[in-house]
C-alpha cells in the first residue's frame, strides 16, 4: 500500500510534564522516522510526500478561532520574551467563564487545551498542518479508488477536538480526512480508533452527526488517560444518537479479550455500510509501551490488520500513538501487512 509522509514532522519536538518535571515528550520525531524506515525496509509500497491543502479543510472540523490560535500561538508566546515551549497552566473548568476567548496568550493556552500535553514550539504549526495534509493526501487516494493507504501522520490527532488540543494532538487528522471524504461525495464514513487512548477529539467532532460513525477500543477511562471521555454510555446525541460506540477495556488486556471487542466494533462498522473506513492507528496497545497497559504482541498487530481487511471497506490508516520507539515501526507496518495480505 501507498504511504504518505512529510519530513516537516521533525519541526515539532516538544516537552511534557511527567512525574512533576519537564522532560522531552514521548511523542518525538524518532517515532515517525522509525515507522518510515520500516515501511522502506519491508517494501510496503511507494512513499510519497503530502500535497498542500487549503486551510478551509481544517476549519471544516475545527473552529475558525481555534485554527487562528494554533497559527499564531508561538508568535504571541515569543513576543512576551519567552523561548521555551508554550504550555498552559490554567483551565476554565466547570463554572468558570468559557464564553469568551482570553486576550492574552497564557489565557488562550488554557482556553484551547484539555491538558499540558500539547506543547507549542517554533515549528509546531508547520508540522501540525503538514500532518493534516498527509491525512488529506491519503484520503484523496482512497477516494480515487485505492483499497488502502497509510497516512504516516505526526503529530497525531485523535485527542484534538473541535476547539481544543491535548494529548500530543493539535489538528484532528482522521476527522479532517473523514470530512474530506464526505465533501468529495461519500455518504457515510466510519472511524475505528485502535489507539490505546480513547479518541475523545474525534468523538467530540462527530458526536451530533450520523454521517460519521465513530468507534474506539481503549484503556478504561476510569483508570486511563483521557479520564473524562470514552465510557460505554457515550453513544451520541441528537442526529448522532447511536453513531458512537466505545469499548473500554481493563488494564492488562491481551489479544483474546481485545480481538472480541475488535470483532464487535467491526460488526458495527459493517452494519453502518460506510463508503470508507478510517483507522486511527495507534500502536500504544503494545505490551512494552512505556505509557500504556495493554499486552498486545507484535504478531497480534498482523491479526489486527487481517481482521480489518475482512470488513472489505476501502481503508485509510492514519498514524496516531505508539511510544515504544524500537518496535513502533514493526507494529505499525505489521497492521498494514496484515491488511494487504487479504486485500488485493
Ligand atoms: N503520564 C496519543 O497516544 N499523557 N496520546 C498521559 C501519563 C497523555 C497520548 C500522562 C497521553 C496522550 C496520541
Ligand atoms: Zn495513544
Amino acid at each position: 500500500m501507498l504511504t504518505i509522509f512529510s519530513s516537516n514532522h521533525r519541526l515539532h519536538h516538544g516537552s511534557e510534564l511527567k512525574d512533576g518535571s519537564l522532560k522531552p515528550s514521548f511523542e518525538n520525531p524518532q517515532r515517525a522516522d522509525t515507522v518510515l524506515a520500516r515501511v522502506r525496509s519491508e517494501r510496503l509500497g511507494h512513499i510519497i510526500a503530502q500535497e498542500h491543502y487549503d486551510r478551509s479543510n481544517y476549519v471544516a472540523v475545527h473552529s475558525e478561532r481555534y485554527v487562528s490560535f494554533l497559527e499564531n500561538a508561538w508568535q504571541e508566546w515569543a513576543a512576551t520574551g519567552r523561548t521555551h515551549d508554550a504550555l498552559p497552566l490554567v483551565w476554565p473548568v466547570r463554572d468558570l467563564a468559557i464564553d469568551h476567548e482570553p486576550g492574552f496568550i497564557d489565557g488562550k493556552l488554557g482556553f484551547y487545551a484539555m491538558d499540558a500535553g500539547a506543547p507549542i514550539t517554533p515549528g509546531t504549526w508547520e508540522a501540525v498542518r503538514s500532518s493534516a495534509d498527509v491525512a488529506l493526501t491519503g484520503a484523496e487516494h482512497v477516494i480515487d479508488g485505492a483499497k488502502g493507504a497509510f497516512a504516516l501522520c505526526r503529530p497525531p490527532g485523535h485527542h484534538a477536538a473541535r476547539e481544543y488540543m491535548g494529548g500530543y494532538c493539535y489538528l484532528n487528522n482522521a476527522a479532517i480526512a473523514a470530512e474530506r471524504c464526505l465533501s468529495r461525495g461519500a455518504e457515510r464514513v466510519a472511524i475505528l480508533d485502535v489507539d490505546f487512548h480513547h479518541g475523545n477529539g474525534t468523538q467530540n467532532i462527530f458526536y451530533e452527526r450520523s454521517d460519521v460513525f465513530f468507534t474506539s477500543l481503549h484503556g478504561d477511562p476510569s483508570v486511563s488517560y483521557p479520564y473524562f471521555a470514552g465510557f460505554t454510555n457515550e453513544t451520541g446525541v441528537g442526529a448522532g444518537a447511536g453513531y458512537n460506540a466505545n469499548y473500554p477495556l481493563p488494564p492488562g488486556t491481551q489479544w483474546d479479550t481485545y480481538s472480541i471487542a475488535l470483532a464487535n466494533a467491526l460488526r458495527r462498522v459493517q452494519a453502518y455500510k460506510p463508503d470508507f473506513l478510517i483507522i486511527s492507528l495507534g500502536v500504544d496497545t503494545f505490551e512494552h509501551d512505556p505509557i500504556s497497559h495493554f499486552r498486545l504482541t507484535s504478531d497480534n498487530f498482523i491479526q489486527m490488520g487481517e481482521a480489518i481487511a475482512k470488513a472489505e471497506i476501502a481503508t485509510l490508516f492514519v498514524m496516531e500513538g505508539g511510544y515504544m520507539v524500537d518496535e513502533i515501526g514493526i507494529n505499525a507496518v505489521n497492521v498494514l501487512q496484515g491488511y494487504d495480505s487479504l486485500v488485493r
